[in-house]
């Protein structure tokens, strides 16, 4: 029997980014399935989409009624809101372990460039890394910065290993936040020993008490945001650069139809990096003139792309939704991934349109692509051979190639160390400018929107609408991950962006010169945002602890279990979460009303979930303006 024809969506109701609704017309026209038509020809299973469904043993599965989730209870006897906690805290274990791997490679790296077996990279900000020893305790007066460097890699590593103990960067956390951490007795050890009891808890016949599952949920999350994260943006930065603001052109009109187009993505910044310099070597770039071509195009995608694209101005085509729509093109002489948010099917749209397309993490392969293997220890044998590859491929392009125009120019790159210095430089009546101007009401708070984007949600849209609403209510908006992306496709990352602001807002953004919407960088940069949080806090005038503080965070299109995490330890650090579409949660349990409620009467943030983003935006803006009155700045 011949499979039931998918019933397709109109374009428009699929995205709101015009050049992936070009190029999902063209792949239909060409005969391509997208994940978009499978989004809607595959129903998201009801039981599972709240999570009512243990399958953690072989007496199960085991269904929960999701209409009246306490009428029955699983085999062994799990009630509903074990079941839900035990789910949960297992997606937030698996963000975590995505964040800390990835962290942990970065820390590898850093380990190797310092005693001399990686010789490609070097410590670009010396600065940073000696900033950060000093916050951490390090001696760094008179000494080698190979010997403090050494100190900090053992450090650091212990934000993974250890096994006892607070972890290095908990000096960085508002005292009174660790204070709360203490009592409850969740302040993290290494991440790998939090994911160990994680997973030890919630399997079969373990923690039963969802209350107690909770706590281990927080400090898994929290070893992921104050952990793993916040160690890969910092060895970034040090290994790197730090990003500062930088101009880029973003969509899929920086692609060059003159020009060997090379899209890499995926998360680890290294993979970028080193194609970069093989891109710049000038054999490799004889050989693309003799082929016919004016240049080589780096293009970054996803995270991989936000992670490098401020430090070299590199271009940027767009968010995850748009990954197998670029390749529609026909325009991409090969895509590289590394590891996080490639979709399997990635290779199947590549091989229609003959696009080389190769993976290089040997941790995550895709069954009939090309593996070829980035050894850190000399990295441009991968990228070399990759370039090489899409030279081949410029040289004896086959099929039309459709390149859509539309492409933005933005600013990005703010690091919290330039928000510091252009918002906190300068000291007036003892608070910086951020803390003074939120105070006096001209901010009225701050909201981080970020995460990915969703098939099952109308692409971009919710972050769009969202974040013009909370600028247009005087709240300064930071951001990271695919909703960056969004926001800098709609325009809304240039200073011309403060026309949109209410007056307050856009006064503060004229006078400093910057826009209302500050992206920050990759997911895993969600760690500055913690960090110009606790600077908020420190510099005083807002409340003594993170909860305290006018602020909340939305992922309003999210779908990856790294957003779970990234939710909760933002949630456990004290901020007001609020995630788009859905939460995998079972309506009415005492889960549910945990996640809503009790944080909050014990002292954390609180979750919440909405399907439109202006009441995404109300709910915030609520949040915001409870959080001044209990300050008393709500004149
Ligand atoms: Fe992935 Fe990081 Fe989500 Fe985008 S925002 S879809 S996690 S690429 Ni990170
Ligand atoms: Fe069912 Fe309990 Fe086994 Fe889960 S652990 S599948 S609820 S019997």
């Amino acid at each position: 029997m011949a499979a039931k024809p998918i019933k397709l969506l109109n374009v428009e109701d699929l995205t709101i980014c015009e050049t992936t609704a070009e190029m999902i017309t063209k792949a239909r026209a060409d005969g391509v399935e997208l994940f978009f038509d499978r989004a809607t020809a595959i129903k998201p299973c009801p039981i599972g989409e709240q999570s009512a469904c243990c399958k953690h043993c072989s007496m199960g599965p085991c269904r929960m009624n999701t209409k009246s989730p306490y009428d029955r209870v699983g085999v062994c006897g799990a009630t509903i809101d074990t079941i839900v906690a035990r789910n949960f805290g297992r997606m937030v274990a698996a963000g975590t372990a995505a964040h800390t791997d990835h962290g942990m490679a970065m820390l590898e790296l850093f380990r190797d460039v310092i005693n001399g077996k990686v010789k490609d990279f070097s410590i670009k900000d010396p600065l940073k890394l000696f900033e950060i020893a000093e916050s951490l305790d390090i001696v760094t007066e008179g000494r080698e910065l190979k010997d403090v460097a050494l100190d900090l890699y053992r450090e650091l590593e212990r934000t993974y290993v250890q096994v006892e103990g607070e972890l290095p960067m908990m000096k960085r956390v508002p005292e009174k936040t660790l204070e709360l951490w203490r009592k409850a007795g969740i302040v993290p050890r290494g991440a790998m020993r939090e994911i160990m009891e994680m997973m030890h808890r919630t399997a079969m016949g373990v923690d039963q008490d969802y209350e107690n599952i909770m706590l281990q949920i927080s400090r898994t999350a929290l070893a992921d945001g104050w952990g793993g994260s916040m160690v890969s943006t910092d060895i970034s930065d040090i290994l790197f650069g730090t990003p500062a603001p930088l101009e880029i052109e973003i969509d899929m009109g920086v692609l060059k139809k003159d020009k060997v187009n090379i899209i890499v993505h995926g998360h680890e910044p290294i993979l970028l990096e080193a194609m970069l310099l093989s891109a710049a070597d000038p054999e490799i770039k004889e050989m693309a003139k003799d082929a016919g071509a004016k240049g080589i195009n780096l293009v970054g995608m996803c995270c991989s792309g936000l992670d490098v694209m401020s430090r070299h101005g590199l271009p940027h085509a767009g968010n995850f939704s748009s990954t197998e729509a670029v390749l529609v093109t026909g325009a991409i002489d090969a895509m590289t991934v590394d590891i996080q948010c490639i979709k399997q099917d990635l290779k199947r749209v590549a091989d229609f349109y003959d696009t080389p397309f190769i993976t290089t993490n040997y941790r995550a392969k895709i069954e009939g692509a090309l593996h070829i293997p980035l050894d850190e220890q000399n990295p441009l044998v991968c990228t070399d051979e990759i370039i090489l590859k899409a030279i081949a491929r410029f040289q004896t392009r086959k099929k039309p190639i459709q390149i859509p125009r539309k492409k933005t120019t933005g600013v990005h790159g703010f690091s919290y160390e330039y928000i510091n210095y252009m918002l906190g430089g300068s000291f007036r009546g003892g608070y910086t400018p951020l803390n003074e101007n939120i105070i006096n009401g001209r901010i009225r708070g701050v909201a981080g929107v970020v995460g990915c984007t969703n098939p099952r949600s109308k692409h971009d849209y919710s972050h769009v609408e969202l974040v013009k609403e909370l600028i247009k209510n005087d709240v300064l908006v930071l951001q990271t991950g695919c909703s960056q992306m969004a926001l800098a496709k709609a325009g809304l990352t240039g200073p011309d962006a403060a026309a949109l602001a209410g007056d307050g807002l856009a006064e503060v953004c004229e006078t400093v010169g910057m826009p209302p919407v500050l992206g920050l960088g990759a997911c895993v940069d969600n760690s500055r945002i913690l960090i110009a949080a606790s600077e908020m806090v420190k510099t005083g005038g807002l409340g003594e602890s993170l909860a305290d503080l006018p602020a909340a965070g939305c992922a309003p299109e999210w779908m990856s279990e790294k957003a779970i995490a990234i939710g909760h330890y933002f949630v456990a650090s004290g901020i007001y979460v609020v995630f788009g579409h859905t939460l995998p949660v079972t309506g009415g349990t005492r889960f549910e009303k945990l996640l809503f409620e009790g944080l909050e009467d014990l002292g954390f943030g609180k979750w919440a979930v909405a399907d439109d983003p202006l009441e995404m935006a109300r709910l915030m803006i609520a949040h915001i303006d409870k959080k001044r009155s209990q300050l008393g700045i709500d004149k």
